[in-house]
């Protein structure tokens, strides 16, 4: 991984979002990725509960994949329940990768994929289940999206930063960026093409 930037942080320094690229090799090995967990992604999974007596779809693709059998098994999040497949060699090896980078054990990966008119509201990965010492990993592919970033003390949501992730962007949300901050993106109808993201997190329980 090269080209390494802070992109925010705040005052007390104890939260950062952090930047790298992949270099040629990691980006192809991240098309291949993205080929294999393409068939396992469930197109717009199905939320727990009604909303106005509807049933309610995710706006996007997703599939969480566990790197070793039955130690992640599901991940609870709004009203979703994401179980896990075992990951293909392929993953596993990128997040053999990302783990040796930030010195970090990250055993599963939520992967997430974007038509233009697809999004993920504003939230903040604070789950329980999630160990919040370690930060929130994510790697871009295909289609550059806009990851906005609002501060949750200030009234009215403030952007603190609008970053369009490119292809073969790694970006890390560090310290107590999940306190601090909310995340989300917007559908882009203008955008051409599919993004997928894979975001790495470190699950310190089992959901029983
Ligand atoms: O797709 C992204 O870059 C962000 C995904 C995300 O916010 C999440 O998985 O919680």
């Amino acid at each position: 991984m090269e080209n390494h930037s802070i992109l925010w942080s705040s005052e007390d320094g104890k939260a950062s979002i952090e930047k790298w690229i992949l270099n040629k090799e990691q980006k192809t090995n991240l098309k291949r990725v993205s080929e294999v967990v393409q068939p396992d992604l469930i197109d717009h999974p199905k939320m727990k509960g009604l909303m106005f007596g509807k049933e309610c779809r995710e706006p996007r693709s997703v599939r969480l994949f566990e790197m070793k059998k039955g130690e992640v098994e599901e991940y609870q999040y709004s009203k979703t329940v994401q179980i896990a497949n075992q990951a293909p060699i392929e993953l596993i090896n990128l997040t053999n990768l990302i783990n040796g980078h930030f010195k970090s054990e990250y055993n599963a990966a939520l992967v997430n994929q974007y038509k233009p008119e697809d999004s993920i509201g504003d939230h903040s990965d604070a789950e329980k289940t999630l160990d919040q010492n370690t930060g929130v990993v994510c790697v871009s592919y295909g289609a550059t999206r806009n990851l906005i970033f609002k501060d949750k003390a200030s009234k009215e949501r403030k952007i603190v930063l609008k970053l369009p992730m490119e292809s073969g962007d790694v970006i890390v949300m560090k310290g107590d960026c999940q306190k601090l901050l909310t995340h989300g993106i917007r559908p882009e109808k203008r955008t051409k093409g599919v993004r997928l993201s894979i975001t790495w997190r470190k699950h310190i329980k089992k959901n029983k």
